[in-house]
């Protein structure tokens, strides 16, 4: 059922007190223990102003061991703790539904190591993904992924969310790109699987756990990650499609045609187009005013400059000729691929921007994806507006759906319906954004209970006070 859970404070948990502070201050520091109001209420409200904590205090470890020594004093005190990266997540995962102490992870910033031949980077979690980025461009080489969260959320942030994002397509999960990670548990106990081999058979490869744990099993405190070298030809395609079975069968064919040097395929509604030229500053439509359903972006990267863009142009023109291409236009240069990608990049901001927003982000089968989204605009009628966008290479559509103001007879409307829908067609609840706070309780439409119990023995194993957390990720019906 959808009836809205009425969320209690597990009366565990201990508050906060003068000593606690004291020890806190010994541990790291008087300026890294943060009690100030401005700091703290940005830190307890997510990105999107949709979730909003009040927790009074804010922790900054600068090394693994003061990570230990926090969480080793929290647990023996009973104290619950949020991980906190860039706090750019959209299911309220990273901010404190009561009172939990908030652990940043900003000030864990460093650059370990980068090895040149192997394109192994070793970093601390608290790594601006953008930072990273950068810091390889001067290498030569490429994150295995980017989102548009990049200027703010951390490597420690995707690992935890096991983020996919705009180069899932070519490169996949962070599951694969991911070889070794440091994480403390929630007693302090460091666990060093900070491997940089391709490949490792030795018993349970543990670090999975972590990877998408959304930090209710450990705080990550440092990665290792395999990067792809840059390659020198990157061309960037954005068309207009009259139809879904239009970008679907679009979809195909650039596996089959363009294969290797294929690097993202994402999708956008003309709904979605229409918030973003609405609500964002200097963007434009690249194609001429007509009445065009669906936008693609095709992203290929190689090696061979001319070789490369030949064969975009050719596969543009030739679909174009047989109708499944309506209009298109190749980025000239960086500035212009720039503005594309702002477009698409844009769309969570747009609709941040224009009010309210229920968010779902499913995986379900390309071919019925669509089908969602009609559905929904049907039932909803003119109360709302159903926009659906995303990264359609990786069957992960965002269903977005945006109000002048949050109502609950529209989320009636919305849930269980979007979720029964999901379930009914074998799909994910949660492609790549996580559970968090908002779909802790969901986990049942993707998940087998047995597949849960395990999860909630894991849970306890590794975090047997529930400090890691609470609230989050698992039901709440089941941990506490
Ligand atoms: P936070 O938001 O701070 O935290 C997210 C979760 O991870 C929380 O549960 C938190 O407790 C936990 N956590 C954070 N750091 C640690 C740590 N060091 N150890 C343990 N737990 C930790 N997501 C995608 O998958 N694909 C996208 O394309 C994408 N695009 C986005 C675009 C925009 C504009 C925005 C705002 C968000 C987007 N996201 C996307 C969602 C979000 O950016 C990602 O989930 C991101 O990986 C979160 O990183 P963060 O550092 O901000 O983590
Ligand atoms: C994206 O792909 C992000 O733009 C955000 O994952 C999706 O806002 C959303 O629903
Ligand atoms: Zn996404």
């Amino acid at each position: 059922g959808s009836a809205p859970i009425v969320m209690q404070r597990n009366p565990m948990f201990s508050t906060i007190n003068a000593d606690d502070i004291t020890k806190f201050k010994e541990i790291l520091g008087e300026k890294n223990v943060v009690q100030d109001e401005e700091v703290l209420l940005a830190a307890n409200t997510d990105w999107m102003q949709k979730y909003k904590g009040s927790s009074n205090l804010l922790l900054q470890p600068r090394t693994t061991e003061e990570v230990s020594q926090i969480l080793k004093y929290c647990n023996s005190r009973c104290l619950a703790v949020v991980p906190q990266g860039g706090n750019t997540g959209l299911v309220g995962g990273s901010v404190p539904v009561f009172d939990e102490v908030i652990i940043n992870m900003g000030s864990m910033k460093n650059i370990i190591s980068f090895d040149k031949v192997s394109g192994i980077l070793v970093c601390e979690a608290g790594c601006i993904l953008e930072n990273l980025v950068s810091f390889l461009d001067n290498q030569g080489f490429v994150m295995p992924l980017d989102l548009g969260a990049k200027g703010s959320c951390q490597i420690g942030g995707n690992v935890s969310t096991n983020a996919g994002g705009l180069r899932f397509v070519r490169y996949g999960s962070l599951h694969g790109n991911v070889l070794g990670l440091e994480a403390v548990l929630a007693n302090g106990t460091v666990l060093d699987m900070l491997g940089t081999l391709r490949k490792d058979n030795t018993g349970y490869d543990l670090k999975h756990l972590f990877i998408g744990s959304e930090g209710s099993l450990g705080i990550i405190s440092k990665v290792s990650i395999l990067t792809p070298p840059k390659l020198s030809s990157v061309n960037l395609a954005f068309l207009a499609c009259k139809d879904y079975v239009s970008c679907q069968n679009l979809l195909l064919e650039a596996k089959r045609k363009l294969g290797n040097i294929l690097s993202a395929f994402e999708f956008l509604d003309s709904h979605s187009m229409d918030l973003v030229l609405n609500h964002l500053e200097g963007v434009r439509n690249p194609l001429p005013p007509s009445m065009h359903n669906f936008y693609v972006l095709i992203e290929t990267t190689g090696s061979d400059q001319s070789y490369d863009k030949e064969k975009l142009e050719a596969f543009l023109l030739r679909y174009m000729e047989v109708g499944l291409i309506s209009d298109g236009v190749l980025a000239q240069d960086i500035n212009q691929a720039f503005s594309f990608w702002r477009i698409r990049e844009g769309v969570p901001e747009a609709l941040m921007k224009a009010g309210a927003v229920y968010k779902y982000d499913l995986s379900l089968p390309i071919e019925k994806m669509y089908d969602l989204v009609e559905e929904m605009r049907m039932r909803l009628g003119p109360a709302a507006k159903v926009v659906g966008y995303g990264h359609l290479g990786d069957g992960n559509l965002h269903l977005n759906i945006s109000l002048p103001e949050y109502d609950d007879t529209v989320l009636g409307q919305v849930e269980p319906f979007v979720y029964e829908w999901t379930s009914k067609h074998r799909g994910s609840i949660s492609a790549e954004h996580g559970l968090g706070l908002m779909k802790a309780n969901k986990i049942h439409y993707s998940k087998s209970t047995e597949s849960v119990h395990l999860m909630v023995s894991i849970k306890k194993l590794l975090d047997p006070n529930g400090i890691l957390n609470p609230y989050k990720v698992l039901p709440s019906s089941l941990t506490s």
